[in-house]
């Protein structure tokens, strides 16, 4: 358990990213290894600038070209200030959300032209791509629910949990399309299962994927 891989979580609102990341750290801790965990937008203070911008709206009305840049902004941060160097001290990074959440929600459904943004993610991450990828596929329907059971009395919802049920379908099947693309990086876990049985599904899916074909 020497050195860490870049493992990156993704999925609709509510599908238990933040709580699985939490769950996978704990067993790779209870394994010898040292990980950080991690999320996007954010992860370093200036991202985590940008995020607070981002999820309150303010720049919506610059477009989704605008959000992306934003979002690339921040993660140009966070993998220089975090990531990278975390990784180049072995340890394993687990981050909530990365390229892939730029790829439908700004790409797909924010209809920006797929080249324009390949271009901007490979200038963005500069050759740092997940090792594995873990989309949690839920219905929206259970997605929103539990986001809205955890929202405290009258705290307003975000940027992109007020969008409407047609939006997250959408995004369900696009994260399945990059799936069905990148099967070498991504593995799609159902979601619909209990946090245990969820973080018994990743943890079989990372010692398929990683602990047996480790980088020399
Ligand atoms: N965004 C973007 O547009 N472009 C980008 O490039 C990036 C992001 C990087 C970030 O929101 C937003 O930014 C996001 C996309 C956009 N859209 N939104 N909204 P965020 O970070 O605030 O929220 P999120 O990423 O969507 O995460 P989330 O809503 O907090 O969900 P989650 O992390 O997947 O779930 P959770 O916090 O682990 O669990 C949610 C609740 O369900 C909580 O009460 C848990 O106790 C419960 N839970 C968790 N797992 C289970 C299971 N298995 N069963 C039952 N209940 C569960």
């Amino acid at each position: 358990m020497s050195r860490g891989h870049f493992i990156t979580l993704e999925g609709g609102e509510g599908a238990g990213k933040s709580t699985l990341a939490r769950a996978l750290s704990e067993r790779l801790r209870a394994d010898g290894a040292s990980v950080v965990t991690t999320r996007e937008p954010g992860g370093s203070p200036k991202a985590e600038a940008i995020r607070e911008a981002v999820l309150a709206g303010r720049i919506k009305e610059y477009g989704a070209f605008a959000e992306a840049l934003m979002f690339s902004a921040a993660r140009i941060d966070h993998i220089d200030r975090l990531i990278r160097p975390a990784l180049s001290q072995d340890n394993w990074v687990i981050c909530d959300r990365f390229i892939d959440s730029t790829r439908v929600y700004q790409g797909v459904l924010g209809d920006i032209d797929a080249g324009l943004l390949k271009e901007l993610e490979q200038v963005t991450v500069d050759g740092l791509m997940p090792k594995l990828t873990l989309i949690l596929d839920l219905d929206p329907e259970i997605g929103l629910a539990r986001a809205a059971r955890r929202r405290s009395p009258g705290e307003s919802v975000d940027r992109f949990e007020s969008e409407t049920l047609t939006f997250h379908r959408r995004l369900r099947e696009a994260y399945l399309e990059i799936a069905r693309r990148e099967p070498q990086r991504c593995v799609v876990l159902d979601a619909d299962k209990s946090p245990a049985a969820l973080a018994d599904a990743a943890w079989a899916a990372l010692s398929e994927r990683l602990m047996t074909t480790r980088e020399p």
